[in-house]
C-alpha cells in the first residue's frame, strides 16, 4: 500500500494553487495540510530540514519521497499516476513549449503578480508603515508586459496555450 500523499501548501499562493488544482482535476488523493507562511514556521531550521531548505511551499511528501516547487510537484504526480497526457504534452513539441511557457512565466508572470503580494501582503508581514511602492510599480510593470503577451500573441487566437487541452502551463 502507498503512503497518503501530503500536499504542504498556503491557499493565498498561486503556485501552491496550480499543482493543487492539477492534484483536483486529476482525482489524485492527498491530504492537505496548510503551512502558515505569515508565522515564520516555514523558516524555521527543523522546517527546513524536514522538507525544503528554501522555506518555501507548495511541497509534497509522499512517504520518504519530498518534492518542491509546483511544477516538478506537478509532474512528478503526472508520471506516478498516469495522468492525461495533455497535461504534460503529447509530444516532443508539446512537451517543450509547456516547459517553454513554464520557464517564461516564472521569470516575467509571476514575478509581475508580485506587485499582488507587495499590495496585500508584504504590509501584513513587515508592517503598514512600510513603502513597497517601488516593488509594485515593477511588478506591475512586468505583469502588463507578460499579459500583453499573451493576449498580443500566445493567445489571441487560442484557448489554450499549448495545444487544443489544458496543459500545466495554463495553471
Ligand atoms: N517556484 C516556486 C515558488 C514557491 C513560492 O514562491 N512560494 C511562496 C508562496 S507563493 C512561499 O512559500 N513563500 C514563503 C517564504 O518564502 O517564506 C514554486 O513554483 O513552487
Amino acid at each position: 500500500m502507498s503512503a497518503t500523499l501530503r500536499y504542504l501548501h498556503h491557499p493565498a499562493s498561486q503556485p501552491c494553487r496550480a499543482a493543487h488544482q492539477f492534484m483536483l482535476e486529476n482525482d489524485i488523493p492527498f491530504e492537505a495540510e496548510l503551512v502558515d507562511i505569515t508565522t515564520d514556521i516555514n523558516e524555521r531550521p527543523e522546517f527546513r530540514e524536514k522538507y525544503n531548505p528554501t522555506g518555501q511551499v507548495p511541497i509534497l511528501v509522499d512517504g520518504d519521497f519530498v518534492i518542491w516547487e509546483s511544477a516538478a510537484i506537478a509532474f512528478y504526480l503526472n508520471e506516478k499516476f498516469q495522468c492525461p497526457d495533455h497535461w504534460s504534452g503529447r509530444d516532443p513539441q508539446q512537451k517543450g513549449h509547456i516547459q517553454q511557457f513554464l520557464q517564461w512565466y516564472a521569470y516575467t508572470l509571476r514575478l509581475g503578480g508580485g506587485a499582488f503580494h507587495w499590495t496585500i501582503f508584504a504590509p501584513m508581514i513587515y508592517g503598514y508603515d512600510k513603502d513597497f511602492s517601488a516593488e509594485i510599480k515593477k511588478g506591475r510593470y512586468l505583469l502588463y508586459e507578460s499579459l500583453d503577451l499573451l493576449e498580443t500573441y500566445w493567445l489571441k487566437d487560442r484557448e489554450y496555450l499549448c495545444g487544443d487541452e489544458m496543459s500545466y502551463a495554463e495553471y
